[in-house]
């Protein structure tokens, strides 16, 4: 992964979730804002109309010209409740898996600034990537050079 990421509410590190930043300065992470969580909530209330779920996590990624995302799989929250990805800034390839292997089948798809995509049931454990930014794409009155992903999860850890 050459995106540059920062967490909210837990901090994600390979492969788990901590309070601190413990693969950086060691900070206390920072807090995860209500507004998010009711964007989560009505986000899968509106696609799936599923119950709505605790959201306590951000993954913040952003992406210059060069960066990508590898085929990975989200596995590290106790949750499976759906995951909400929120593109802003360029569009990309988002490349969407099966749940067996990084390998084919995948289905590219563009995201594009303001696209709201929901992960749920089995496409909850599919792999996924980002392939390719194009560059200079985003909407000019955004004032961002690049791309921001944001997914919202829920961990499951419990004790808040
Ligand atoms: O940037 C994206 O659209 C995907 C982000 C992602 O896969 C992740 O945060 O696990």
């Amino acid at each position: 992964m050459t995106s540059r990421q920062v967490c909210l509410g837990w901090h994600w590190y390979p492969y788990g979730y901590a309070r601190t930043v413990v693969d950086g300065d060691g900070a206390p992470v920072k807090p995860f804002p209500e507004w998010l969580g009711e964007l989560g909530r009505r986000a899968v209330r509106d696609t799936l109309g599923e119950p709505e779920a605790a959201y306590d996590i951000a993954l913040i990624n952003f992406y210059d010209a060069d960066a990508r995302m590898g085929m990975h799989r989200d596995s590290d929250e106790k949750s499976g409740a759906p995951v909400v990805s929120l593109s802003l800034g360029d569009t990309c390839v988002f490349r969407f898996g099966n749940t067996e292997s990084r390998a084919r089948p995948y289905t590219d798809v563009e995201l594009r600034s303001g696209d709201l995509f929901v992960f749920g049931g089995t496409s909850w454990s599919a792999y996924h990537g980002v392939p390719r930014v194009h560059a200079g794409t985003a909407p000019p009155a955004l004032g961002l050079a690049g791309r921001l992903n944001l997914t919202l999860r829920v961990s499951g850890f419990g004790g808040g």
